[in-house]
C-alpha cells in the first residue's frame, strides 16, 4: 500500500490536546502503543464529519494536514490514497486481516470505521438502511449544493444572481427536508450516528448559505444537541494555523482551488 505523508508545517495546538490526538497515543503505559490512524485533513465540513467520528468512537489518530489552498490534494503521495484530490481521506495501519488500508471519499470514511468499531452505524438491516439513505442524501445531495451556494455567494468573481438564487433555494429545501425529517425523530435515522455526523458541518455554516437557522427550529435543536457533545467539541477544538491564515482572494490560492481541470 502507498504511504502517504503529505504532512504541512501547521502546527495543531488542540490536536495535541486532544486525548485522541497528535502525540499523545504514546504516553498510555503499561497497554502496547496502538498505531493512529492518520487523518488527511483540513478544517472544512467534510474533513470535521472524520474527525468527529474518530472523537466518537475514541480511536487513536493522528492529524496530517493537507493544505489545499497550497496544492498538497495533488501531490503524488496523497493522489495514492485519494486519487479524486479531495480531503478527507484515512490510513487505518491495522485494517482488514490486520493490514494497512487506506479510504478516501467522506461517506466511505465513515461506514468502515463505523463497521470497524461497531458504533455509530447499526448493525441490523433496517436500521442501516435508514443512516445509509441519509449518508448518501449527505454526500449527493447537501455537500455539493451547499458547497455551491457558498462558492456563488462568497467566492465567484462576479455576484451572479441566478446561480446564487439556485443554489441558496436548493439549500433552503434540504434544510427543510431535514427540519421535517427531525420533527418527530431525535437524530436523522432515530438514533445519533454516522448521518448525523455528515450532516451537521454543513448545518454549522447555515449562515454562509444564506440560510437562517431560526427558520428550521427543529434542525436548530438537533444542532445544538450535537453541537454540545464533548467528542464534537474536541474535534472541532482542533487548528491548523495554516488554514486560518489561508486567502481566498489571494490570485494563487484562487488559481489553485477553482477552474480545476483534468490533469
Ligand atoms: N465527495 C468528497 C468531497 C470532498 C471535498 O470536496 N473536499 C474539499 C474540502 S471540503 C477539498 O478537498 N477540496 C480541495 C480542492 O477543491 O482542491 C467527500 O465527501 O469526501
Amino acid at each position: 500500500m502507498a504511504r502517504a505523508a503529505t504532512e504541512s508545517k501547521a502546527k495543531l495546538a488542540a490536536a495535541a490536546k486532544s486525548p485522541h490526538g497528535k502525540g499523545t497515543a504514546a504516553k498510555r503505559g503499561a497497554t502496547p502503543r496502538v498505531k493512529p490512524i492518520e487523518l488527511y485533513y483540513w478544517p472544512t465540513p467534510n474533513g470535521w464529519k472524520i474527525s468527529i467520528m474518530l472523537e466518537e468512537c475514541a480511536l487513536p489518530y493522528v492529524v496530517r494536514p493537507v493544505d489545499i489552498s497550497k496544492g498538497e490534494q495533488f501531490a503524488p503521495r496523497f493522489l495514492a490514497i485519494c486519487p479524486n484530490n479531495r480531503i478527507p481521506a484515512i490510513v487505518d495501519p491495522v485494517g482488514p486481516n490486520g493490514r494497512p488500508i487506506s479510504v478516501f471519499e467522506s461517506g466511505a470514511i465513515l461506514q468502515y470505521l463505523g463497521r470497524k468499531t461497531g458504533k455509530f452505524y447499526p448493525r441490523d438491516e433496517r436500521a442501516r438502511v435508514a443512516v445509509d439513505e441519509w449518508l448518501f442524501w449527505q454526500v449527493g445531495g447537501l455537500g455539493p449544493m451547499a458547497g455551491q451556494a457558498n462558492h456563488f455567494r462568497r467566492y465567484a468573481p462576479q455576484q451572479i444572481e441566478y446561480a446564487i438564487d439556485r443554489y441558496t433555494n436548493e439549500v433552503n429545501r434540504l434544510f427543510g427536508v431535514l427540519n421535517t425529517r427531525l420533527a418527530k425523530r431525535d437524530f436523522l435515522a432515530g438514533r445519533y450516528s454516522i448521518a448525523d455526523m455528515a450532516s451537521f458541518g454543513w448545518v454549522k455554516l447555515a449562515e454562509r448559505m444564506g440560510q437562517n437557522l431560526s427558520d428550521f427550529p427543529h434542525l436548530q435543536r438537533w444542532f445544538e444537541t450535537i453541537r454540545a457533545r464533548p467528542a464534537v467539541k474536541r474535534a472541532l477544538a482542533i487548528r491548523v494555523e495554516a488554514a486560518s491564515a489561508v486567502d481566498i482572494h489571494d490570485p494563487k490560492v484562487r488559481a489553485i482551488l477553482f477552474g480545476q481541470r483534468a490533469r
